[in-house]
């Protein structure tokens, strides 16, 4: 059974999704912890109401971002994740967190990447007038939000939209293209070659 850490800053409707469909499909993988930067994170009730160990790591309360990324490599390997996954985790991390889980750390980032990375992809994808929006899974690299895409959704931009009905938009496809890709991962079925994740059995993206 790979183990999976899901790191959190917020709501945690992302995380959810994980957890639901790692027990509803029987990955073979089971969420181990759920480690957010602030205690006020909504997504830790959702992890202790179904018996997930959590941890909280305040990054106020530390020096630097040094000293933050080292203390939360301590408490993630506290629970010796196989893959450590970020569902709507919001500090940048430093280059030795980042290599220390090279290839088992993964992010999905609310806009259709290489476009609008970084912070306010929604506002920024209405302001460019995209007909498009969408979501990327990725392998995390030192370089924030450039790293190995793993896979991607697209959804309609509206005439209508603002921010937050975009954002709900996308969030749907989030929570169906996240569990798919680190059900991926957890079944040893990604590889990175030359910076392109590719299948070891040759499925494509929406064909598992
Ligand atoms: N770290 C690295 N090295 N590489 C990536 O690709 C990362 C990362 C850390 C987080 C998630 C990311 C996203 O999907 C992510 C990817 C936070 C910020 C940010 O600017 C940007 C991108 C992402 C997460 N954070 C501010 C900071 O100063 C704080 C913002 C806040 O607290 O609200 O760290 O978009
Ligand atoms: C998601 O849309 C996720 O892509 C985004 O925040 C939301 C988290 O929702 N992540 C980022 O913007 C990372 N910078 P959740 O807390 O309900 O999973």
């Amino acid at each position: 059974m790979k183990r999976i850490v899901v790191l959190i800053s917020g709501r945690g409707s992302t995380m959810e999704a994980i957890v639901q469909r790692c027990a509803a499909e029987a990955w073979p993988a089971h969420v181990v912890a759920v480690v957010s930067n602030r205690g006020d994170a909504k997504g830790l009730k959702f992890a202790v109401a179904h018996g997930l160990p959590t941890a909280v790591v305040a990054h106020e309360q530390y020096g630097s971002r040094e000293a933050f990324d080292t203390a939360l490599a301590t408490t993630i390997d506290h629970f010796e994740p196989d893959v450590v996954v970020l569902a709507g985790f919001m500090r940048i991390l430093g280059v030795p967190f980042v290599s220390r889980y090279e290839h088992r750390l993964m992010n999905i980032h609310p806009s259709l990447l290489p476009a609008f990375a970084g912070l306010h992809t929604h506002r920024r994808a209405l302001e460019a007038g995209c007909k498009l929006a969408g979501a990327t899974v990725h392998f995390v690299t030192p370089e924030l939000d450039h790293g190995p895409i793993v896979m991607q959704a697209a959804v309609p931009v509206l005439a209508s939209d603002d921010e937050a009905t975009l954002a709900a938009r996308v969030l749907e496809v989030e929570h169906q293209i996240y569990p798919q890709a680190v059900r991926w991962f957890v079944e040893d079925r990604l590889r990175i070659e030359k910076g392109i994740v590719r299948h070891v059995d040759g499925a494509e993206q929406g064909r598992a």
